[in-house]
């Protein structure tokens, strides 16, 4: 019966050397020393043997036992190994490898334009203010001299809110509040970029749209400031050599007031299709600050004079690249985009 066991130790000891998985070894772990295992089965004969050799092939039957299982730990560990590192090969990366280039953004083109025009008026002293969306009828109306039944309130179809709520038409309502809070300091000289909201939509209108207005209020300005300012801005803006005209307007927040054209940046004012054939381009409407606006907004009108400019942002834009549709300009239709 020893024999018997040692012979299966052998045996069992090839069978584990020869394994090539851990679920082959498993499978040779129950085969040898499961319950049903050919060990158990040669002790199941040791009824046959006398009370003096029991002991002695219980004994001999442990040691085997506790070779094998020795052997199996050794086995196990060295097939775990193996399997870690066929993973570690076949996962391996190689960082030497270029990289997959990934997709780079842009700036969106009113992003461009607007930063473009506060570059120009931050060259010449400018700060900028921001302020609310959402705005009293009070600022967006009435402190810019348009009274509740003024006809000029039709200018611009306003979204309602409530009776004294609403989305602001214009970023007019930021400069009288910058003038509130600092008058009676001087001088004032800000833009207002921001969103304006007017009930409009078709190709050259949309509901929502980019405004940049500018004020400069001090002692002695003059029209003269206002022409240069414009004019300078719009040399900057859009080359050199453009040309700037004046004709007069009709504003209620500013008295005298101006529409300010650019000589056509397609043709150079020769006439084209973008410009109708007149050689100019309408960008910016302007004045000079009406004094009743001033008063509101505590200056004396007698000691302070001022001027003041807006401009759509889209309509620039669309000018400068060409744009014939400004709904393009909200879209995110990266075909579009990509252009810039
Ligand atoms: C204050 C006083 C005066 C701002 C001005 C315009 C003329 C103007 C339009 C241009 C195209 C609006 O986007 S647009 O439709 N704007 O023509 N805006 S003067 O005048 C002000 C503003 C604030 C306190």
């Amino acid at each position: 019966m020893k024999d018997k066991l040692h012979e299966l130790g052998e045996q069992a000891r090839g069978k584990m050397a020869e394994a090539g998985s851990l679920e082959e070894l498993n499978e040779i772990r129950v085969r040898f020393l499961g319950k049903k295992g050919e060990l158990t089965r040669i002790l199941r004969g040791m009824g046959s043997l006398s009370a003096e050799e029991r002991p002695r092939v219980g004994q001999v039957a442990n040691e085997v036992r506790a070779a094998l299982e020795e052997e199996l730990a050794v086995r196990s560990a060295s097939l775990k190994e193996l399997v870690r590192e066929q993973k570690l090969r076949s996962e391996g990366i190689d960082v030497t490898l270029p990289g997959s280039p990934g997709q780079r953004g842009g700036i969106h083109p009113l992003n461009a334009v607007l930063e473009e025009i506060q570059d120009i008026f931050l060259g010449l002293g400018y700060s900028i203010a921001e302020g609310p969306e959402i705005e009293t009828d009070y600022y967006n109306f009435e402190a810019l001299n348009l009274p509740k039944d003024h006809p000029a309130r039709d200018m611009q179809d306003t979204f309602f809110i409530s009776g004294e709520i609403l989305l602001r038409t214009q970023t007019s309502p930021v400069q009288v509040r910058t003038m509130e809070k600092t008058a009676p300091e001087l001088p004032v000289k800000i833009i207002a970029p921001g969103k304006v909201y007017r009930r409009d939509d078709d190709a050259t209108h949309s509901p929502m749209f980019n405004q940049v207005e500018g004020l400069a209020v001090d002692r002695r300005i003059t029209f003269s400031d206002l022409k240069g300012t414009l004019a300078h801005f719009a040399r900057e803006m859009f080359g050199g050599k453009t040309i700037t005209r004046f004709r007069p307007s009709y504003f209620p927040f500013t008295e005298p007031s101006a529409e300010v054209d650019v000589s056509c940046v397609m043709c150079g004012g020769k006439g084209c299709r973008v410009c109708s054939h007149t050689g100019w381009l309408e960008i910016l409407g302007s004045g000079m600050v009406h004094p009743r606006v001033l008063e509101v907004s505590g200056y004396n009108s007698e000691d302070v004079t001022g001027f003041a400019f807006g401009m759509g942002i889209e309509r620039i834009a669309m000018l400068k690249y060409g744009i014939d549709d400004m709904r393009l300009l909200f879209e995110n239709d990266l075909r579009f985009l990509r252009q810039f």
